[in-house]
């Protein structure tokens, strides 16, 4: 009988240093915020898996996490190949992490060529009035992306607005943009295995 797996998908997180990529991992992984003082820059890789259910289907989201090493070329390949998705984060409060987001999408689109890239602000507890990155420049910053960016996210890892939300409408974007390849890899593959039969074996006359 075929066995159903839970499809894995591969999710990275991109951008500026100090944008809280590590805080997003954090959230997602035990559901913790650290501050400032607390906090160190990311320096190896990390990984954590997380089962979402999307209507009838079950999807895993393995997102991984690195401080700037996806710049590093040895490490790169292995940090963004085979990802469907890409969490590419600048900090609401950061105008410098706004405008470099087009070097982070590059990457992605070379090293990643099919992940869906996903835009997410965060820190929107440091967001004042006027806001120091407008709707009008983050709606900008899309059309000349020419769609290149599913959807767009405002959260803050320090209230946690907004992120269960996030990584829900990721999974159930993944869920639907490869419904048929997530079917086929939910069903366990069977190879074909000759047997004899008993009866065969005990049958030692010669027909020829
Ligand atoms: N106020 C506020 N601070 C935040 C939020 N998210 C992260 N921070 C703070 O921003 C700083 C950087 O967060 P990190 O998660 O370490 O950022 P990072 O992108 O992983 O940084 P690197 O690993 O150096 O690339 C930390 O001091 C966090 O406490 C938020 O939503 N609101
Ligand atoms: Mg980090």
């Amino acid at each position: 009988m075929a066995m159903v797996k839970v499809p894995e998908q591969k999710v990275i997180l991109c951008g500026e240093y100090g944008v809280g990529k590590s805080s997003i991992f954090r959230r997602f992984t035990n559901n913790t915020f650290v501050t400032a003082t607390d906090r160190k820059s990311t320096l190896g890789l990390d990984n954590f898996d997380k089962i979402y259910r999307i209507g009838d289907r079950n999807i895993k989201l393995q997102l991984w996490d690195t401080g700037g090493m996806e710049r590093v070329a040895s490490i790169t390949s292995s940090y963004y190949k085979f990802s469907e998705a890409a969490i590419l984060v600048f900090s609401l409060d950061n105008p410098s992490s706004f405008h470099t987001l087009s070097q982070h999408l590059l990457d992605i689109v070379t090293y990643a060529e099919t992940a869906k890239i996903f835009l997410c602000g965060n820190k929107t507890d440091l967001v004042t009035e006027p806001p120091q990155i407008s709707d009008a420049e983050i709606e900008s910053f899309c059309e000349q992306c020419h769609s290149l960016i599913t959807n767009t996210y405002r959260i803050s890892c320090k209230t946690n607005e907004g992120i269960e939300e996030m990584f829900t409408d990721i999974a159930y974007q993944l869920v639907n943009s490869n419904r048929a390849r997530l079917e086929l890899q939910s069903m366990e593959k069977h190879g074909f295995k000759i047997t004899q039969s008993t009866e065969e074996l005990s049958d030692d006359s010669c027909l020829c």
